[in-house]
């Protein structure tokens, strides 16, 4: 179940469990040590570190300080990947599937205040037609050409296959382990359990509490402004509070004002923080309070060097300067819902979010023969309840790049729920918007029928590889086909591959002037449809992959590196943007 983000303040406490633990593939004897949070893979220079599939263990004693007495106690995981079985003293206390989203166990009775137990985590982080992001299972990795049908090749490969080797279907490295916080916490025993605010710019916020635990008294809520004023109260566990005069929660470089909604609950306080801002899709324009937003800013990825995956406050803070310095206003969670510490940075620094779920490597039609419907309607619900509340989250995406034009009715029979599912999980009612691939757009039905449409182009990158003119020509061919489909329009990625520092007089691929060339041509071409509401190059920074005859050292299409130096087409974008909100 997603529970709130965990809190400190007079009646709630958290013990942060982060630093270093023992960690051993299963099987081993040895345990050795290892950070957390963070990805294991890139710990130490070991093969296994990088590649082994399988399930890696980490071990550390716990303690529930004995001032806790009295207190509901938990053990809270932000995000273990891809799946979890936690155990104390060698019982196992819960198990949890997907690797992007929070649980957290009950301690009563298991581990009272006061108590020590050894706590394991075993991590699993196999990837197949069963998990979130999807791995390959015999077919070929996203990026490599493995010569299908010759025979050596085919026989190495069911080597492969032995040895458990595991490849992402997906393109981006597979990093795993206890990459997030993990936290005991401590609450009253009737306690505040799930908060749902819908804002309406006359002022007035909808609300709803859910409350656990033994009837614990009488539900309050205060919203308090930024100064820390009450400014509207209400009793009862629904309701509706009114502000007056209320401020908006605006985007960058507007002012991301934040209230916040404190909700009393006998003797239970949790403060949630929250801005008071509408999304609507009107024709062709996408709304926010009102007024026409248009989508500026990178796509990223939670990665780099040393922390992998991991939690980063320093890397965040610094990437959402990045996009400041670049005067983006928004990126796309690809491909995965990020750690909570992002959105409410995103929150507090007016930066939007498209919040995506992990479905991505479904590239294969054969993905709806699969049974992961049930799944990943459960993770998108999921997702959604842990986001509802931000508002620097204007849409929901259920999925990148899947096969959507072998079988359009196949495709559309698979998606069409799930669309629907997000509509229903939300209370705020936010567009949803599944991300479409380079494909034959013309038989394609799904895509077309979100309520904003993404779509991801490689025009003089994957095809037309080099021929800008080319590109030109077949972007403006398919913008035309797209004007007359009265749906806005953005482009979700858009990218070259660029080596820092590698030039040419000439314009060619790899080169940074290449780079910049084919954002200029690519501009020329949105800048022309008023029906193009948004782009988001591909990627904000340089980032790790799994190794491929396509991939020098990871995916190099960031507009930064992996260590976040501009590139040129970094700056080419800081003056794009400025002012063109
Ligand atoms: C895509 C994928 C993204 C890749 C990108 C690329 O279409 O959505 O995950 O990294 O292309 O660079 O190939």
């Amino acid at each position: 179940m997603i529970t709130l983000y965990p809190q400190d303040n007079a009646v709630r406490m958290t013990c942060d469990l982060g630093g270093i633990w023992d960690f051993r593939f299963r099987g081993d004897d040895r345990w050795q040590p290892i950070a957390v949070p963070a990805s294991y893979n890139d710990q130490k220079p070991d093969y296994r570190f990088r590649n082994e599939a399988g399930i890696v263990e980490y071990r550390r004693k716990i303690t529930v300080p004995s001032a806790w007495a009295g207190r509901r106690v938990c053990l809270r995981f932000d995000g273990v990947a891809h799946s979890a079985r936690v155990c104390l003293d060698g019982k196992e206390i819960a198990v949890h599937r997907g690797g992007f989203l929070p649980f957290e166990v009950e301690l009563d009775g298991i581990l009272n205040p006061g108590e020590s137990g050894i706590l394991t985590v075993e991590a699993d982080n196999r990837i197949n037609h069963s998990t979130l992001p999807i791995g390959t299972e015999g077919e070929v990795a996203f990026f490599g050409s493995d010569n299908p049908g010759i025979p050596a090749v085919e026989a190495a490969k069911k080597q492969q296959e032995n040895r458990g080797i595991n490849r992402p279907a997906f393109d981006f490295f597979n990093y795993t382990g206890i990459q997030r916080p993990v936290r005991l916490t401590a609450t009253p025993r009737s306690y505040i359990r799930d908060i749902t605010l819908v804002p309406s710019l006359n002022g007035e916020v909808r609300y709803g509490i859910v409350t656990g635990g033994a009837e614990g008294g009488d539900v309050r809520i205060e919203v308090l402004d930024a100064e820390g004023n009450t400014v509207a109260t209400a009793e009862g566990t629904d309701g509706v509070l009114r502000i007056e005069q209320p401020k908006l929660w605006e985007p960058w470089p507007g002012t991301p004002y934040l209230y916040t909604a404190r909700v009393i609950y006998g003797e239970d306080v949790y403060e949630q923080p929250f801005g008071i801002r509408e999304v609507r899709v009107e024709g062709t324009r996408f709304l926010i309070n009102g007024k026409p937003f248009r989508f500026h800013g990178p796509c990223k990825h939670e990665d780099s060097p040393f922390h992998g995956r991991g939690l980063d406050l320093c890397l965040n803070m610094t990437d959402i300067n990045l996009y400041h310095w670049l005067n983006a206003n928004c990126f796309r969670t690809s491909h995965y819902p990020y750690a909570e510490e992002m959105y409410r940075l995103c929150d507090r620094e007016g930066i939007v979010i498209v919040d995506e779920v992990p479905a991505v490597g479904m590239w294969a039609d054969e993905h709806y023969g699969w049974d992961l419907a049930g799944y990943h309607e459960q993770v998108l619900r999921d997702m959604i309840i842990r986001d509802k509340n931000h508002p620097c989250v204007v849409m929901w995406s259920i999925g990148n790049e899947p096969d959507t034009d072998t079988y359009p009715d196949k495709a559309y029979a698979y998606w069409k729920p799930l669309y629907d599912a997000a509509h229903r999980a939300d209370p705020q009612d936010r567009p949803v918007t599944l991300v479409g691939c380079q494909n034959r757009y013309d038989r394609d039905q799904i895509i077309r029928s979100m309520d904003v449409v993404l779509i991801n182009r490689y025009y003089g990158w994957y095809n037309l590889s080099g021929d800008l003119d080319a590109a030109r020509y077949a972007m403006r061919m398919e913008l035309d086909w797209w004007e007359g489909r009265n749906k806005p329009v953005i482009l979700s990625e858009y990218g070259a591959d660029t080596i820092a520092g590698l030039h040419g007089a000439e314009p060619e691929m790899f080169t940074e002037e290449y780079q910049v060339a084919f954002y200029e041509m690519m501009s020329e071409c949105l800048d022309e449809r008023e029906f193009v509401i948004g782009e988001m190059p591909w990627n904000f920074a340089d980032f790790a992959t799994c190794q491929g005859p396509m991939r020098a050292g990871g995916n190099r299409k960031g507009l930064f590196t992996r260590d976040r130096r501009p590139k040129m087409a970094a700056h080419y974008f800081r003056k794009r943007w400025a002012g063109m909100e």
